[in-house]
């Protein structure tokens, strides 16, 4: 007979190939080695490394599903996914600065960007010597990036590009940004570099989720995009909604990774922890709270290994990637506020973790599409009516 692993309870790890394997070990190793020595300062301080995007370029962990020629390294959905459970395993900042530069800022230059354009940018973003940002959102248009007000108008040469972006992850110190915006009312892709009079970007203060990763804003007064920098292969909304595919897809692996790290922190928190002369691991409720934890996240984990295996199949499944984005996120945020209340007081300090995950998941639950939005994508794809 076979032991009960309740760590992987359905042996994801033997249904993983060699390849994957190799990648997941080498993005746990930096992950715990080189990220979460320096997570409680970064998020205290609300600073971002630079130089962790390089050693992710290093590592191969940027554009990591994009082919060798372009600085890829040809993985599979699969193996981008354990990349983003065990960076966001420490923080969902750090896994945002990977999957912003993978999904968001490289992913629609090789789409939908010219070859030239590839070469131009794509293997010095994979060695994390240039850092991509993606501008979709607006201040007055989160949820409905449709009603988006930044236009584009054609000059000779090239467009002018008017408008802004709010919400911007690692705007303030990208070298380009991929920005839509309406060319005569349709949404085109641009990349807009830094050195582009007009464009100008800004830190948002303040913030009590993500403080480790860099969110900003990005300005566009009359700003001159040439000719060569319009992304020729796409119009309208399918541009960036092709790139959040694959960025939901991959959060869905990475909210499990947070929620991951939460259970195996309770998990010996409470073994631990004597009160009124036994440890809390030998009371029921705790025991029950502990197993409907691991539940949710073999559950998460094994829809968002069946998804990842249907898009290497090239399989176009929108609907399904909101389910698991959805679930993942949801599930997440619950499991880390859980793990917070376990851990007693000691569970609001920095040191233990469970609670910056907490705040963290506040963000992801939100970003790429809100929990309710993702309801209403599936809700749509069931009735055949839009509850938008
Ligand atoms: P809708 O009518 O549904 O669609 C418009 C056009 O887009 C196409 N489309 C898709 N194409 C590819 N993949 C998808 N998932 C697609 N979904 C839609 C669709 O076929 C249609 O094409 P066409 O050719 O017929 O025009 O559009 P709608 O305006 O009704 O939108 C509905 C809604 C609410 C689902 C959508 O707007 C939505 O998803 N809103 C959420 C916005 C969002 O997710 N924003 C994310 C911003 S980026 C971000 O948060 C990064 S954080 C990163 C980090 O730090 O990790
Ligand atoms: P709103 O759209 O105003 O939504 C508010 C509430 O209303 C939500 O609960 C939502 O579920 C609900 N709601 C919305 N529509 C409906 C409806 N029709 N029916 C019922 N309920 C509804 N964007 C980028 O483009 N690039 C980035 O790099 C980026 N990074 C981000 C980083 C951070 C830290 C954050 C917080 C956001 C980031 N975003 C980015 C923006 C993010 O995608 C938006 O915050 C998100 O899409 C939600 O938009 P909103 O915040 O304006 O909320």
């Amino acid at each position: 007979t076979q032991t009960y692993r309740w760590d992987d309870p359905f042996d994801l790890d033997g249904r993983l190939t060699d390849d994957e394997r190799m990648i997941r070990d080498a993005a746990r190793s930096y992950a715990r080695d080189r990220l979460l020595p320096r997570v409680v300062a970064a998020f205290r301080d609300e600073v971002f490394d630079r130089a962790i995007m390089t050693e992710m370029g290093e590592m191969g962990f940027l554009g990591a599903m994009l082919p060798e020629q372009y600085g890829g390294a040809g993985a599979s959905h699969v193996a981008y996914g354990l990349i983003a459970r065990e960076i966001e395993a420490i923080d969902s900042g750090y896994r945002s600065a990977m999957s912003v530069q993978s999904s968001l800022a490289m992913y629609p230059i090789y789409a939908f960007g010219s070859e030239e354009q590839r070469m131009r940018f794509l293997p010095r973003m994979a060695a994390g010597e240039l850092i991509g940002c993606f501008g979709l959102t607006e201040a007055d248009g989160g949820s409905d990036p449709a009603s988006m007000k930044t236009k584009a108008v054609k000059v000779e040469g090239g467009y002018r590009l008017n408008g802004g972006k709010y919400w911007i992850t690692n705007s303030a110190i990208a070298d380009l940004a991929i920005v839509w915006a309406k060319l005569d009312d349709v949404i085109r892709g641009f990349i807009v570099e830094r050195d582009f009079d007009g464009f100008t970007t800004g830190k948002i203060g303040d913030k009590l989720s993500l403080r480790a990763s860099i969110t900003g804003d990005i300005g566009l007064n009359d700003v001159f995009v040439p000719e060569d920098n319009l992304l020729p292969g796409v119009k309208g909304l399918r541009g960036p909604f092709s790139c959040l595919n694959k960025a939901r897809y991959g959060i869905a692996w990475g909210a499990m990774g947070a929620a991951e790290f939460c259970l195996h922190a309770t998990r010996d928190y409470v073994a631990e922890r004597m009160l009124f002369g036994r440890p809390l691991s030998s009371r029921q409720l705790v025991q029950k709270k502990l197993a409907d934890m691991s539940t949710d996240i073999a559950l998460g984990f094994e829809g968002a290994y069946a998804l990842g295996r249907l898009l290497d199949t090239g399989a176009f499944v929108p609907e399904a990637i909101s389910m698991m984005k959805r679930n993942n996120c949801g599930k997440a945020l619950a499991i880390a506020r859980e793990a917070r209340d376990m851990h007693g007081g000691a569970g609001i300090t920095g040191e233990l973790h469970v609670m910056r995950h907490a705040m963290n998941l506040e963000t992801v639950n939100t970003y790429e599409g809100a929990h309710d939005v993702h309801a209403l994508i599936l809700g749509r794809a069931i009735t055949g009516e839009s509850a938008f």
